[in-house]
């Protein structure tokens, strides 16, 4: 499918130059731009909740605002998930689509959910930590929120599109 540009931008997508815009909601023990891991540039975001753990150490960036009725996709780079990590998605009535993945990932890989934008505004990204404790780094990098460029007739889901 056809995804416009990055909507985010600087540091809360690379992590170059710090944590950007991300905020801790339920804090991690570390949660902070490394130069351990990248999956381009130089650095990447570390986040590691370790014992005693936090309950879903949770981490939220909100984005930019959202159209009616068009179709984002919001994607990241993981490493390291040894446990799992959530990817949540939200628009500005809380209206999730598809509302979350697990995730895990010994390597680099990427990992993407999108939603059809119900409530208009700032959209909501989470990433949470949900099978603590994990005793090794998280890296996550290349955060991206790309609108759907062309509308396309609607194709099953099984069907794999995208
Ligand atoms: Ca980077």
């Amino acid at each position: 499918m056809p995804w416009g540009p990055n909507l985010i931008t600087g540091d809360s997508s690379t992590f170059e130059g710090g944590t950007g815009d991300w905020a801790q909601i339920q804090p991690f023990d570390v949660f902070e731009s490394s130069p351990l891991q990248a999956h381009s540039g130089s650095r990447s975001l570390r986040l590691l909740d370790g014992p005693p753990v936090t309950p879903r150490a949770t981490i939220e960036l909100t984005g930019p605002d959202l159209i009616i009725d068009k179709t984002y996709r919001v994607s990241i780079w993981l490493k390291n998930a040894v446990g799992k990590i959530n990817l949540e998605f939200y628009d500005a009535g809380g209206e999730p689509a598809t509302p979350w993945i697990n995730m895990t990932a010994p390597t680099w890989t990427q990992f993407s959910t999108q939603l059809t934008c119900v409530t208009p505004g700032p959209c909501v990204i989470k990433l949470i930590n949900t099978d603590p404790p994990s005793v090794t780094s998280q890296f996550v990098d290349d955060v991206a929120l790309q609108k759907l460029i062309t509308e396309r007739p609607q194709y099953l889901p099984l069907l794999g599109v995208g």
